[in-house]
């Protein structure tokens, strides 16, 4: 037999359209001020706040409601040195000729290297595992769906939450980011997806003096 979910009532707040309006500008004025950073502070942040920005995170759509995610929190000294290692092993490769002449060039105004001392510098690490699957305790599998859609979005969600706490992050893909599953002993169903250092700005923290594209860019209206 199929099973069913009981249904309840839905909760929503309907909002006149001054205060959608409103709320809309406000959201898009809150997001616009977000910025990835690269130089951070060692300044302690509380764990109940990335633990209120995870559980924001999980609260993402996912395909038949399998939450197919995993966050790695990371605040341990010993396992950042390590995964800043491992990381800086892959990107000495990705600079030194597994990346095109042109991807350099592009990242040229970012300033970026080899060298990620904010993984160690930030007080908290967080990494997205996607969950390819389910394995029940017998071994016996069970598919997910639209598992990279589902822990996009949640990663979204994710940096969306922080930046509304107050913390700044960075998505940091130090590909290819198997070591990741291995430094945090994680199962074969779980695929590392995102490595995110949350934390405050270095005091002398600059970023790129970048612009977005504007709407009449990335929108397309049918009336
Ligand atoms: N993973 C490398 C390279 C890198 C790639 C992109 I695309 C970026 O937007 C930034 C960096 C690194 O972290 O240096």
């Amino acid at each position: 037999m199929v099973s069913t979910t009981q249904s309840i009532p839905l909760v929503f707040q309907r909002l006149t359209p001054e205060e959608m309006l409103a709320r809309a500008k406000a959201f898009h004025a809150l997001l616009d001020r977000r910025r990835t950073i690269r130089h951070f502070s060692d300044e302690a942040v509380p764990l109940a706040v990335i633990e209120e920005v995870v559980r924001a995170a999980s609260t993402a759509p996912s395909g038949a409601h399998k939450q197919p995610w995993t966050f790695c929190v990371v605040g341990d000294p010993e396992l950042k040195r390590k995964i800043r290692e491992a990381a800086e092993e892959e990107e000495r490769v990705n600079y030194d000729g597994r990346m095109s002449e042109e991807w350099l060039q592009d990242l040229k105004p970012f300033g970026t290297d080899a060298n990620k001392p904010f993984l160690e510098t930030a007080p908290w690490l967080v990494i997205v595992f996607k969950r390819a699957y389910e394995v029940d305790p017998d071994g016996h599998k069970h598919q997910n769906y639209y598992v990279t859609e589902s822990a996009g979005i949640a990663t979204g969600m994710l940096l969306a939450a922080a930046h509304n706490a107050g913390l700044a992050t960075l998505t940091h893909t130090p590909s290819p980011m198997n070591f990741l599953a291995k430094v945090l002993q994680r199962p074969a169903n779980e695929r590392p997806f995102l490595l995110i250092p949350m934390g405050y700005p270095a005091r002398d923290c600059t970023v790129p003096d970048l612009v977005r594209k504007p709407l009449d860019e990335v929108l397309i209206t049918h009336l």
